[in-house]
C-alpha cells in the first residue's frame, strides 16, 4: 500500500465501517435465505460490493441526497436506517415506510435523504441531475450522489442525465458500480469502449476510476469528487471497478453464465471485507475473537428485527388506494368500495386477519 494515500480515518471510523460490512453481509444471508423459504417475495444481495457503499457513505455529508439503483443498502445503513426498518420494508408490513407498495429492497427514507428506489433502470439518473440543479439554485453546500450499474449506463436516461448535469453545471457525483454484469450480460458485451469513466470526457466532466474493492480508495475518490462538484458546481463521473459476487437477484441463477472459479476468486481472495480486515489487523485494531463476537451479536440483532417484522400485520387494505392523489378521485373511491365489498363477500378466500384493519 502507498502510505501517502491512506486517508487516516482512524480506528473508530474504520472499525465501524468493518462492523457494518459484516452486518450488511449477515443481513443479506438471512434475507436471501428467507426468500428461498418463501417468507419474503424477492431479494438482492450486495456481496462483494461493500467497499463501494461504505467508501462513498463515509466521504459524503449526510445531507447529500442519495439516488440509488437498488444494490446500495450499505449507504442507507451507514446513515442510520435501523435494521428493523430494513426488515419491515422487505416484509412490506404496516411499519414499512412505503406501506408495502414496493418490492423488497426498494428502500427509501426522507429522514436519511435517500430517495425511494425505483425498479425501472436509470430513472433515478435524470432525477438526480434535476435534484442537483435544485441544490445549485438554492446555493446549497451539498451535492447529489447518483449510483448506477454499468448495465444501467446503456439506458437512454443515463445519457440525458449526464448531458443535463454537464450543460447545466449541476453538483452531482455519478457513481458507477461496475460489477462486471448486468444480470447475465457480461461487461464485455455491454460496451466496446473503455468502461464508463472514459465517457466523462465526452460529456465534459472530470472522471475518476477507482478500485471499488478498496474502501479507502473509494473514500479518497468520493471525497475528491465531492470537492470538485461543490467548489466548481459541476458533475463528476466516478467509476468503481468491483464484482457482483451474488446472483443478480433471487430470480437469477448465475451458475448458468459464469464459472464457480471466477466467483470464488472475488469472494475469497479479493473481497473488500477481507482487505479491510487485513488493514485493521495490521494496525492492531481487530482480532479473531472480536470478529466472532461481533458476528454473533450481528446475527442476534438481525434475527430479533427479522422476527418482529415477520409477526407484524400487513398494512390496511385501504392503503392500496391512498397517496396517489391528495384526494381520492371518484374512480378510486369506486375501486376501493368494490374491493371492500368483495372482501366482505369472500372472507374465507383472503387472509384478512393478517392485515391491519383500516379503523385500528
Ligand atoms: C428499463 C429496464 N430495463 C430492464 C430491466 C431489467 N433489469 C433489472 S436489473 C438489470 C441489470 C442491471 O445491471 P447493472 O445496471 O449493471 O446493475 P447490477 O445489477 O449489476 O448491480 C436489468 C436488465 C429493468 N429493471 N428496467
Ligand atoms: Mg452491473
Amino acid at each position: 500500500m502507498d502510505e501517502t494515500q491512506d486517508p487516516q480515518l482512524g480506528k473508530d471510523t474504520l472499525v465501524s465501517v468493518y462492523k457494518q460490512m459484516l452486518l450488511l453481509n449477515t443481513m443479506d444471508k438471512i434475507l436471501y435465505e428467507s426468500q428461498r423459504q418463501g417468507r419474503i417475495s424477492f431479494y438482492m444481495t450486495c456481496y462483494g460490493e461493500e467497499a463501494t457503499h461504505f467508501g462513498t457513505a463515509t466521504a459524503l455529508d449526510n445531507k447529500d441526497i442519495v439516488f440509488a439503483q437498488y444494490r446500495e443498502a450499505g449507504v442507507l445503513m451507514w446513515r442510520g436506517f435501523p435494521l428493523t426498518q430494513f426488515m419491515h420494508q422487505c416484509y412490506g408490513n404496516e411499519h414499512d415506510l412505503g406501506l408495502g407498495r414496493q418490492m423488497p429492497v426498494h428502500y427509501g427514507s426522507k429522514e436519511h435523504n435517500f430517495v425511494t428506489i425505483s425498479s425501472t433502470l436509470a430513472t433515478q439518473m435524470p432525477q438526480a441531475s434535476g435534484a442537483a440543479y435544485a441544490l445549485k439554485m438554492q446555493k446549497s453546500d451539498n451535492c447529489v450522489i447518483c449510483y448506477f450499474g454499468e448495465g444501467a449506463a446503456s439506458e437512454g436516461d443515463a445519457h440525458a442525465a449526464f448531458n443535463f448535469a454537464a450543460t447545466l453545471s449541476c453538483p452531482v457525483i455519478f457513481f458507477c458500480r461496475n460489477n462486471g454484469y448486468a444480470i447475465s450480460t457480461p461487461a464485455s458485451e455491454q460496451y466496446k469502449g473503455d468502461g464508463i469513466a472514459g465517457r466523462g470526457a465526452a460529456y465534459g466532466m472530470p472522471a475518476i476510476r477507482v478500485d471499488g474493492n478498496d474502501v479507502l480508495a473509494v473514500y479518497n475518490a468520493t471525497k475528491k469528487a465531492r470537492e470538485i462538484c461543490i467548489s466548481e458546481n459541476r458533475p463528476v463521473m466516478l467509476e468503481a471497478m468491483t464484482y457482483r459476487v451474488g446472483h443478480h437477484s433471487t430470480s437469477d441463477d448465475s451458475s448458468a453464465y459464469r464459472s464457480a472459479n471466477e466467483v470464488k476468486y472475488w469472494k475469497d481472495i479479493d473481497s473488500p471485507i477481507n482487505r479491510l480486515r487485513s488493514y485493521l489487523e495490521n494496525q492492531g485494531w481487530w482480532s479473531e475473537g472480536e470478529n466472532e463476537e461481533w458476528k454473533a451479536h450481528a446475527l442476534k440483532n438481525i434475527m430479533t428485527s427479522f422476527e418482529g417484522a415477520e409477526k407484524a400485520l400487513k398494512p390496511a387494505v385501504e392503503v392500496l388506494f391512498s397517496d396517489v392523489y391528495a384526494e381520492w378521485t371518484p374512480r378510486i373511491r369506486k375501486q376501493y368500495e368494490d374491493c371492500m365489498k368483495h372482501l366482505e363477500k369472500y372472507p374465507n378466500e383472503y387472509p384478512i386477519g393478517q392485515y391491519k384493519n383500516a379503523s385500528n
